[in-house]
């Protein structure tokens, strides 16, 4: 109380909000009035913002992590009443007619949509200490993960936009349907065509959610490359905050162990990216802007983009307010399973079950042998790879109700079986993919199953593709690199403008195209059309984008090799180091065109 005076009058409020919320311990070790005073305001600067950036307040978070922290004690089952069934989603065959036309649909929807990466979280677990959109999402061209979302968003918004335009002309033109179908190709092929488009592309809102760990280095990585491309208006980014620690059951918030005058605080989990969207007023911003999809994604997934086009499809064909991307799981595999849970009382829904809680679910629900592979030879239970698509309208409705707060959750650490005390403080943490557990009944959340290959192996690159697009690819040889016997498949990179849709890479690959497992190729152009080619070393072709470039005839030289790299030598730079391997450029033929016009390479 002889403290007050230094105090706003909200201030004063928080202090006696926290004596009723049973806090007082937090003023014990306060030294006399008139002493540390700028420590003491500096404490309520703090619970201030504690309790501003928590959806229903610091009140609230107490009130929730003593019911959280009350059901953990008595060991209560978070699905108690529920039983899980595998639920019914759309499962798709890359490259096949429904594939290609959701990809279509996708394509054309983008235009529609804003995009979000939650990137708070560090790289703890990786062994990695600086922020994990910068590190490389391949080694062959060293492009950083933030720049190959942020192409791949570019390519995406140029592709939407032109398929727009052309739908358009073909209004003007004979047959509308007829000429839509083919308009990727017609675009891509004919230079002609590709000249005319003269229109302005709509800008696709790109956010970040970053945290006090990576808050300025994200900040430094995009304004020292120019946003690697992207406007920055386009870009914004929301920094979540930490939640206050908790000591004990009683849920007493704990003190920062180096400063009498802090609470202690640890991330709150990818949960808050919702709060932070809908307190900021982005989601009314897009909402405003007649946008209709919002898509999450995490911070190093470098395939993702390769199965955004087919699964937004899915989304707007099948009008999914929340649509997750999965792929397929191997029995008690480190990834959530995507369950559907139907209650005693009717009540159900499709949701995240995370890889610890689904096998003990399994066994107490009438499955004896818990979590096992069916005969796919996977889980029958899909794998959530933390994509989310939702309708934002749906969603915008959702979080007038809730202002974004997500479904929590609490792992104490118990001393011992008593579970009386923590062997270190704990705190409420939250997950994107729970948001609909808040949704109601008639909510329409469904999934999208893809090849894993396809969406989810962050830094492997993806040779079928261009196999399956009409090249003949070597099959990969065994290495080991860091003591982890992995597959080598042939290096080819492309830029995400080069094509990011089956169709726009099946167009750019012609007559019968060939590429050995030593090779290497990178396509740093648009309009770059391989044709007979026979690959056996490296290749690196560059150009602008109003060349077109044939490339064919027999590429042979050294090409790059990989070399292992022993991840305990220090005098390796650290993100090469936990990828085991660099690369030596030995040989390569190397072609950069800077002036339009049409251009052939056939060594
Ligand atoms: N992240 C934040 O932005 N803020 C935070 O406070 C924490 C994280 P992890 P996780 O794909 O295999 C998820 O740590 O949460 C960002 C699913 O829950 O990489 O353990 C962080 O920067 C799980 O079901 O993953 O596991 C990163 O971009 C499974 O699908 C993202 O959140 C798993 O992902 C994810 O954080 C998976």
């Amino acid at each position: 109380k002889k403290n007050l005076h230094l105090l706003s009058s909200e201030q004063v409020e928080l202090a006696k909000m926290l004596m009723e919320m049973g806090q007082s311990h937090l003023f014990e070790k306060w030294a006399a009035p008139g002493v540390d005073d700028n420590e003491k305001r500096a404490f309520f600067d703090q619970v201030a913002k504690l309790n501003s950036s928590y959806p229903g307040g610091l009140k609230s978070y107490i009130k929730t992590a003593r019911e959280l922290l009350a059901d953990s004690k008595a060991g209560k089952n978070p699905f108690d009443g529920f039983t899980p069934s595998v639920p019914t989603g759309e499962v798709l065959k890359f490259g096949d007619d429904t594939f290609i036309n959701y990809e279509q649909a996708g394509v054309k929807e983008a235009k529609n949509a804003a995009f979000v990466l939650v990137a708070g979280g560090l790289g703890e677990r990786l062994g990695y200490n600086g922020i994990k959109v910068a590190l490389p999402a391949e080694t062959t061209t060293g492009t950083c993960f933030l720049q190959n979302y942020i192409e791949c968003i570019l390519a995406l918004q140029e592709s939407s936009c032109r398929l727009a335009e052309v739908s358009n002309l073909a209004i003007s033109n004979v047959n509308a349907s007829v000429y839509e179908e083919v308009s990727t190709f017609m675009l891509l092929s004919s230079n002609n065509i590709y000249l005319k488009f003269v229109g302005k592309c709509q800008e696709i809102p790109f956010a970040i959610m970053t945290s006090d760990d990576t808050h300025s280095r994200t900040q430094e990585l995009l304004e020292s490359n120019s946003y690697f491309g992207m406007k920055p208006t386009q870009v914004k980014l929301l920094k979540q905050e930490k939640v206050a620690c908790l000591d004990d059951n009683d849920a007493r918030l704990a003190m920062d162990p180096k400063n009498k005058y802090r609470i202690q605080t640890k991330p709150h989990g990818h949960g808050d990216v919702h709060a932070l969207l809908y307190s900021s007023g982005l989601l009314k911003e897009w909402h405003d802007a007649g946008l209709k999809w919002v898509l999450f994604f995490q911070d190093t997934n470098g395939l993702l983009f390769k199965a955004i086009p087919a699964s937004l499809g899915v989304s707007a064909t099948k009008q999914y307010h929340v649509n997750s991307l999965a792929v397929p799981r191997k029995a008690k595999e480190a990834i959530g399973g995507i369950t559907r849970l139907t209650h005693a009382d009717g009540r159900s829904m499709v949701i995240n079950v995370e890889y610890n809680q689904l096998d003990p679910l399994l066994r107490a629900t009438g499955f004896p042998d818990g979590d096992v592979n069916c005969e796919t030879g996977y889980s029958p239970f899909p794998g959530n790879i933390n994509q989310l698509i939702l309708e934002l309208g749906p969603y915008m409705e959702e979080l007038k109700k809730t202002g974004g707060a997500i479904k929590e959750f609490v792992n104490p650490k118990y001393k011992d079986a008593s579970k009386t005390s923590f062997k270190s403080s704990t705190r409420l943490e939250c997950m994107m993919q729970d948001y609909p557990k808040t949704l109601p009944p008639s909510a329409k959340v469904g999934f999208t199953v893809m090849d894993t290959w396809l969406a989810y192996a962050p830094v492997k690159n993806n040779p079928e593709d261009a196999a399956k697009a009409g090249a003949q690819v070597d099959e990969p040889v065994q290495e080991v690199f860091n003591g982890q016997e992995v597959e080598v498949w042939p290096r080819l990179t492309w830029k995400p403008k080069w094509g990011l849709t089956f169709s726009e890479i099946k167009n750019k690959v012609s007559g019968s195209c060939s590429v050995s497992q030593k090779s290497t190729m990178v396509i740093e152009g648009h309009n770059v059309i391989l044709e007979d080619l026979s690959l056996n070393g490296a290749l690196i072709i560059d150009s602008v984008d109003d060349a077109e470039v044939r490339v064919g005839g027999k590429v042979q030289n050294k090409g790059w090799t990989l070399e292992p790299v022993d991840h305990k030598d220090t005098s390796v730079p650290e993100e090469i180091r936990i990828r085991g391997f660099k690369i030596n450029k030995l040989e390569q033929l190397e072609k950069s065109y800077s002036e339009p016009g049409k251009f052939s390479l056939k060594p």
